[in-house]
């Protein structure tokens, strides 16, 4: 059973990193679909205290690979808020990275004995994340932080970098994927699911835009996140950025993906798997906010192409997100967490709801990207 804390022998498992040992107390954390995570504290006010993560093996094939490249973005983060802290010799605190804690066998991450995969992070105090953002500081400083990642690792060459998931976010693979399940139906769902199926396919074809323009090096391919839901970042308790969490899918990407999947978790006035559909409206004052910080850390570098291509990434994050938890669903619930039976199906409904809205509203959406970008210029 996932989180469960009596299910993992942690004693052995914490005993493979290099932190002094104690009475950890331990307990399940946050609220992602993939991974299993723990903090373990051993005072109350978390002064010494670490997150314990399961790197979830079925999902995240090459372990070693996706190490490497948390690794080696963790250390260029690193070094850029080394150079910019001296840089001002304001002795102001750089922006927090995440921190990997080394294990005994000098690498960062173990194996239990079960063949599980361990890795550990210090924790970051005084932190917190969002599922919903509420308010215009949230938004933008959201987009400062995603917008200031890209630009602070635009310099390094993503060549270096593994695709942890090959093919992630290309949505001809998703699409293949649900012709694939729909095929073989083995859940017997199928037909419960014509109407939602019927919708995202007559789309599927406008979708791939993003691909092509990739493919014919229109643009460019850069280091991007990947998983830029609002939720993994923290903000400190004034709510300002103070870091970008949830590393495991950093990878080569177009930035387009990662603007639109923070939108897509910004924008929505309901939550990601929200039951009612009419309580999912679009809150645009969120939207302009998160496109003022995120265009504000990455004028200096943005083609005209990629500034086009957000408002495409907009659109193809949230029916992306449908088609994976709609294919989810048709083959049994065996990728994402879920809470209940029909959860995929709940979530694919609310994105399918979500993509509507933006339709509806791409023109706006449009004008609000274009009037901050030539505010900027
Ligand atoms: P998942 O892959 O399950 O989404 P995350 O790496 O996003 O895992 O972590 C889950 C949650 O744990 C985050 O949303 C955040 O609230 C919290 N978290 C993650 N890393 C840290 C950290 N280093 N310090 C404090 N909180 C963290
Ligand atoms: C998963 O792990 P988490 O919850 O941050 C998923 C993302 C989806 C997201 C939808 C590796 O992210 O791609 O956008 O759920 N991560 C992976 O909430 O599939
Ligand atoms: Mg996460």
């Amino acid at each position: 059973m996932h989180n469960e804390v009596t299910t993992y022998d942690f004693k052995n498992i914490i005993a493979n990193f290099k932190i002094s040992s104690g009475n950890f107390d331990i307990k399940p954390f946050g609220s992602g679909h993939i991974n299993d995570t723990f903090l373990l504290t051993t005072e109350p006010g978390y002064e010494d205290a670490y997150l314990l993560q399961k790197i979830n093996h079925f999902v995240f094939k090459n372990i070693d690979g996706l190490m490497n490249n948390m690794l080696r973005v963790i250390n260029h983060l690193k070094e850029k808020a080394e150079k910019a802290e001296k840089a001002e010799k304001a002795g102001r605190p750089a922006k927090e990275t995440l921190t990997l804690v080394q294990c005994k066998n000098n690498k960062y991450y173990c194996q239990d004995h079960q063949g599980n995969y361990w890795r550990m992070t210090l924790f970051l105090k005084d932190t917190q994340s969002y599922d919903l953002v509420t308010t215009t500081k949230q938004a933008y400083q959201g987009g400062c932080a995603f917008g200031n990642f890209h630009c602070l690792l635009c310099d390094l060459d993503p060549a270096l970098l593994v695709d942890t998931i090959p093919d992630f976010l290309n949505i001809e693979k998703r699409l293949d994927s649900l012709t694939i399940a729909i095929k073989k139906n083995s859940a017997g769902l199928v037909r419960s699911v014509r109407s939602e199926l019927f919708f995202l396919l007559e789309r599927a074809n406008s979708m791939g835009e993003i691909l092509q323009l990739g493919r014919a090096g229109i643009l460019p391919l850069r280091i991007t996140h990947n998983d830029t839901k609002f939720n993994n970042i923290l903000l400190n308790q004034h709510d300002e950025v103070q870091c970008v969490i949830d590393l495991d899918t950093v990878m080569p990407g177009y930035i387009a993906y990662d603007f639109g999947d923070a939108v897509r978790s910004i924008i929505n006035t309901a939550a990601e798997d929200e039951k009612d559909l009419d309580a999912i409206q679009l809150n645009m004052p969120l939207f302009e906010a998160f496109a003022k910080g995120y265009l504000g850390k990455t004028v200096s570098f943005l083609t005209e192409q990629e500034l086009k291509s957000l408002v495409k990434g907009v659109l193809l994050l949230p029916y992306m997100q449908a088609v994976r938890f709609l294919t989810d669903y048709l083959e049994g619930d065996v990728y994402y967490k879920t809470h209940f039976p029909g959860h995929n199906l709940q979530r694919a409904r609310a994105q399918i709801q979500l993509f509507k809205m933006l339709e509806s509203k791409k023109g706006k959406l449009t004008d609000i990207i274009q009037q901050e970008w030539l505010q900027l210029k």
